[in-house]
This record gives structure tokens, sequence and C-alpha cells, in this order.
């Protein structure tokens, strides 16, 4: 059984021509003019790109006393819809707990997936244990990403020295560090000081976490990323100061990539105030949305390719769920959903504007993380022998975005009323049709995890938990003895 795609015009992240795409078991077997196969797609008018691939998901996962709405089915269902035919979800172990047990209970949470995923692992503890199980995370279990969370002081954080050691682990297994870059000590006291001025409502979750915690998190991950010898992937860059530490990082020679959301590109903090209780609550995420400096930061970081890659961090919670922090705003669940609208806003609001071309749309949508991941050109290409994880783009397509028409399983939509031009005609998940023509044909328990290589060559020999912990002798070469 073979399908082809017929009379449209390939767009991948540096070529852009017209072609057929035939697919069988799976995978692209053939692209050329004139394919005939047993099942066939008519693309006229249609631009054939890469599914998206959202590197940044959180589905059913457990927080802030409560779990996120969309599991894997309602989330791959909702990234179909959208064009995206693979999600990137993070594994997250509570503190104390191991990185295997985490990672099987999210092997089991992802069996009702209907597109591939794969997963980051989170370091949200330190200890033997974590620097023991990441060498097996690693070279038996396909994950060569791990996610540090600079903020949630109490829960999830982790201190300048668990990073730094947990980065040098990284170093030696070939794997790449993380980083969610806010200073959780600053952002606690803030928080602690708006509410005992009285300051509950959600505008307050904005005020407790301005652009300079992010920038200066940013800062220092970068440079201990440095001394550790490690790439280094921002997660929700929302501001123009974490942007330029990227930015200098990178002119300087450094491997670092910075990954904006959509949520960030197209909406702005002026949805935190002035605004009833319900709908600042259901905004709340963090970082929390900025202001136009902010955002046209982000928007010239895509155009220039200082920034790589946009993503979503998809963590859904329903209204009744935001409503936990009626009179504190600590305690709203923080998240909002993107999945379904990314590609479709990046579109309108990147292409459609001319601030990025089809093929950089290409390059921030897919192309860019796949190898960044190391899962190119399985995924994010259009090549003979890759997954036929395909996307047959309508540039024409216009629709509003409403919470009453979207997959999601929450009652409302932060995009709700904007319009957007640009939609999937098909979208193709390993060649099965999960989108066709505005019906959902996802198929429960469709996806497969993707397994992903280390990036770099492995050190030869990993080091041993007493080395790695023991006191080492501080060399001061270059330092005069006299103090001159
Ligand atoms: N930010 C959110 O808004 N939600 C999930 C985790 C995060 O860092
Ligand atoms: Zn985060
Ligand atoms: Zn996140
Ligand atoms: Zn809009």
């Amino acid at each position: 059984m073979s399908t082809v795609i017929r009379n449209g015009t390939i767009v991948t992240a540096d070529l852009t021509y017209k072609a057929d795409v035939r697919i069988e078991d799976g995978r692209i077997s053939e692209i050329g003019p004139n394919l005939k196969g047993d099942e066939e797609l008519d693309a006229t008018g249609c631009y054939v790109m890469p599914g998206g691939i959202d590197p940044h998901t959180h589905l059913e996962m457990p927080f802030m006393g409560t779990y996120s709405s969309d599991d894997f089915e309602s989330g791959t269902r909702a990234a179909l819809a959208g064009g995206t035919t693979m999600v990137v979800d993070f594994a997250l172990p509570s503190p104390g707990q191991g990185l295997l047990d985490a990672l099987s209970m999210w092997h089991n949470k992802s069996t009702r997936a209907n597109c591939d995923y794969s997963y980051h692992m989170a370091v949200t503890w330190w200890g033997e244990q974590v620097f023991d199980e990441m060498a097996t995370v690693v070279r038996e279990h396909g994950i060569n990403t791990f996610k540090h969370f600079m903020a949630y002081k109490g829960a999830l954080m982790v201190n300048d020295d668990e990073m730094f050691a947990s980065f040098q682990r990284l170093r030696e297994l070939g794997a790449i560090p993380l980083v969610h870059a806010e200073n959780g000590d600053i952002v606690a006291d803030l928080q602690q000081k708006l509410l005992a001025e009285g300051n509950t409502g959600p505008e307050a979750h904005a005020y407790s976490r301005p652009p300079e915690v992010e920038g200066e998190a940013t800062n220092r991950a970068i440079m201990i990323a440095d001394m550790a010898g490690v790439p280094l992937y921002v997660v929700h860059v929302s501001c123009e100061e974490a942007h330029e530490a990227i930015r200098r990082a990178r002119a300087a020679g450094k491997r670092v990539w910075g990954e904006p959301l959509i949520q960030h590109l197209v909406l702005d903090e002026s949805e935190y105030f002035d605004k009833d209780w319900d709908h600042a609550a259901r905004r709340v995420m963090s970082p929390p949305f900025r202001n136009k400096r902010h955002q046209d930061s982000l928007w010239a970081g895509l155009m220039s390719g200082s920034l790589s890659v946009v993503a979503t961090d998809h963590c859904a919670f329903t209204t009744e769920q935001k409503r936990y922090g009626v009179g504190d705003f600590t305690k709203i669940p923080n998240g909002t959903g993107g999945l379904e609208d990314r590609m479709p806003l990046l579109w309108t609001h990147g292409v459609n504007t001319g601030r990025l071309t089809m093929n950089e749309f290409v390059a921030v949508t897919s192309t860019n993380i796949a190898k960044i991941l190391n899962m190119y050109p399985r995924k994010g290409a259009i090549m003979v022998g890759s997954d036929a994880d395909i996307v047959v783009w309508d540039p024409q397509k216009e629709k509003t975005i409403s919470a009453a028409t979207q997959q999601s399983a929450i009652d409302y939509n932060v995009f709700e009323g904007h319009h957007v031009k640009g939609l999937p005609r098909f979208t193709l998940t390993r060649g099965q049709v999960a989108i066709h023509d505005g019906e959902v044909r996802t198929q429960e328990g469709h996806g497969q995890f993707v397994a992903r290589e280390p990036n770099m060559p492995v050190t030869a020999a990993l080091s041993t938990w007493k080395e790695l912990t023991a006191p080492r002798k501080v060399e001061r070469s270059g330092i005069p003895a006299s103090g001159v």
C-alpha cells in the first residue's frame, strides 16, 4: 500500500521545489514528478513540509498540586490538528525519585499517543543515584537531553553547585543540558513581598517574575555550561535580556540555543492587567507574557538566527484548576496551551507578514530541533528514507481560533478570537493520514517513542561519583604570588 502526495510544492529548511512524494511503510520512498499510488492526496496550491516538532510539552504532568489536563491522547491530537507530528515531553522525577522510575511512569502515560514522541529527562534533585542513572538513561534509553529548573524553589529547583556537577556529567555522556532560566531565590522573595503587600491577584504573577530574573539566570547558566564544557539549550526565552545573553554567547563561539514560545511572540503583558480574574489567571505561565520591546527582540532573534526554535511549553489547566489560586497568585497552576495553534500562528504572524521565509518557518518549527536533538533526517526532513511525518499546508485556508472547535481538553484558549491564515489540509504521522481536510482521523496508540543517540563523542572513561565529588586543588596559574 502506497500513498502519494500529488501536485504540491515541497518546502524544506533549505529548498522549495515542485515534486510528488510517495510513502510506503511509514517512510518516504520516492520524490519526483508524476508519481502514482494506491491512495492519492491532492496538494494543489499547497506546501508539502516536514511536520512540526514541538520540543517542549508537559502532558498529564503532576504540577502545583494537580495534573496538566491534556494527556498524550488529547495533546497529540491537538498537535496533529495544527500540523505538528512529534512532541518532546519532560519526564519529571519528583524530588528523591529515581530517573528510571520516572521514565517508566512516562512510558506508561504515552501509550495512547497519536503521533511520535520523545522525552527530555528532568534533573529535579542531585545525588549519587541521579549521577549513576544518567548514564543508563543516555546509553540504554535513548535520551540525550536533561532539563534543569533554576526556579520553583523548594520543589523542582536545583542550585548552582548541583547544576555544575550535572553539566559536567552530561559532558562526559555526550548529552545536552536544558535550563528553565529564572532566578528562583529572587522570584520566591518577590512573591512573599507581593503577598505581604496584599497583591494576591494574577497580575502579581507577572510582577514577581520580571525580565531581570530571567536575564540573570540565563547569563549564569551560559557561564556554568561554558565552565563545564557543554552546549546549552535555553527553554522559553521570553525577554530581551535573556535573548541578548544568548546572542552574545553565540557571537563568542559558544554552542547555545534559545527557544522562544509562540505565546510570548503573539501575546503581551496587557493580558494580565485590567482583566477579569479568570482571563488573567488562564494566562499565568512562567515566564509571564512581556511587553512589545521583548516581543520585538524575540522576533529579531528568529529573523537573524540568534534564536533557533519556536515551541509551546504546552501545559494546559482548566479554569477550575486555575481557580486553586484565588486569593493567592502563587497557587495558580502555571501553564498555557498552544500545541494546535503554534504552526498556524507562526505562519500568520511570521510568514504572512514577511518576517520569516517559508524555509525559515520549516527550520524553526521542525528541522533545527531535529538536528539539535539528534534525530535528523529521520525527523525534520522531506528526504527518501525519512519518516513520513508531513504536513500539507494550505496557505489560503483561514479560521478564527476558538475553544469551541479545539482538540485540547480544556475549556478555553488563550488565543481565542485570533484569526489565522495558513492551516493544514492533511497531516501525516509516519504515513497515516491523521488530519484529512478538516476531519480528525487520529489513531490512539499509533505514536512511537523516538530514541536519540548522544550528540557528541562520549568520553572514553566515565568518572565515578567519588571522583566528581572529591575536593579538588584549585589551580591559579597566572596570578603572581606577590599579588601584584
Ligand atoms: N512553566 C509553565 O508555565 N508551566 C510548566 C512549567 C514551566 O516552567
Ligand atoms: Zn519551564
Ligand atoms: Zn516547560
Ligand atoms: Zn493573532
